[in-house]
């Protein structure tokens, strides 16, 4: 009998060796992977992401959570193709053009990971047409990181390149420090996220 609880509470508290064994026992004994995955992993991630929202965890204790989380999904994720399991859904996430803060966007990435989401990671100053490219391949989100005010202006011109691209179906949320909903409306973009727990709950409106 695969101990679900126990995975769980083993990315809740970062204990990678724990996450892995404990996918590894719940592989062997014909737990269905989608139980694993939602039971184990992302009931953990979630617990993390309440507590991060509610300081009761911090920086640290999300990326630890997060290392346990990628540990346990590099066992659980060539099976999640064979049992035909589906991502939420494929977004793609980038810090823009001339901005090289990467800790929150990683954040974020990883908390999408942990909410079943399939995540391209576009890395840092990253070019619009980048954005562009990973919404034709079949992001149905696109994820824009800021700390700058003098980078912010980067995300309507994504948004513009988006609608020049044809990409109207394509969501965009936003966010990072200097970030704000009033910004969001200004430039139209349909998501704005203060924090990497909220931005999973947003992109789950915007796309599921
Ligand atoms: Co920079 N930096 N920095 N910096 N840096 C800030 C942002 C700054 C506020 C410091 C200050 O002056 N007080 C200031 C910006 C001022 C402004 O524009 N208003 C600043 C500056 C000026 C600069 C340089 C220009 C400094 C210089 O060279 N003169 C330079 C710019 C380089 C560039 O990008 N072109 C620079 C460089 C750097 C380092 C390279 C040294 C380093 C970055 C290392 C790295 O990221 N790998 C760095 C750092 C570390 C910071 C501070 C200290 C910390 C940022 C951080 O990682 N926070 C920062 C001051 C501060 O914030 N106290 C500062 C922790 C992180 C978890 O929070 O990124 O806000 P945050 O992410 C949060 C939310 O915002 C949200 O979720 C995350 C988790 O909850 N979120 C999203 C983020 N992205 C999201 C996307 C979403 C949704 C939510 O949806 C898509």
């Amino acid at each position: 009998m695969a101990d679900l609880k126990a995975l769980s509470e083993s990315i809740i508290g970062g204990k990678k060796d724990d996450a892995e064994k404990l996918v590894q026992e719940a592989l062997d004994g014909g737990a269905p992977v989608d139980k694993i995955l939602n039971d184990g992993l992302i009931a953990g991630m979630q617990v993390v992401g309440e507590k991060f929202k509610n300081n009761e965890f911090y920086v640290p204790e999300v990326l630890i959570a997060a290392r346990a989380m990628n540990a346990a999904m590099t066992i659980l994720e060539p099976k999640l193709a064979d049992a035909g399991v589906q991502p939420v859904a494929k977004v793609a996430i980038g810090t823009v053009k001339g901005d090289l803060h990467d800790i929150g966007k990683n954040l974020v990435a990883m908390m999408l990971k942990g909410g079943g989401f399939n995540v391209v990671d576009l890395g840092i100053d990253v070019d619009p047409e980048k954005f562009v490219a990973a919404a034709k391949d079949g992001c149905k989100l696109v994820c824009l990181s800021a700390l700058l005010t003098t980078t912010m202006p980067q995300m309507e011109t994504v948004i513009a390149a988006l609608k020049e691209a044809g990409c109207e179906d394509t969501r965009v949320m936003i966010g990072g420090a200097p970030v704000t909903q009033k910004y969001a409306d200004e430039i139209s973009a349909q998501g704005y996220a203060p924090d990497a727990a909220s931005a999973v709950d947003k992109a789950k409106e915007l796309v599921v």
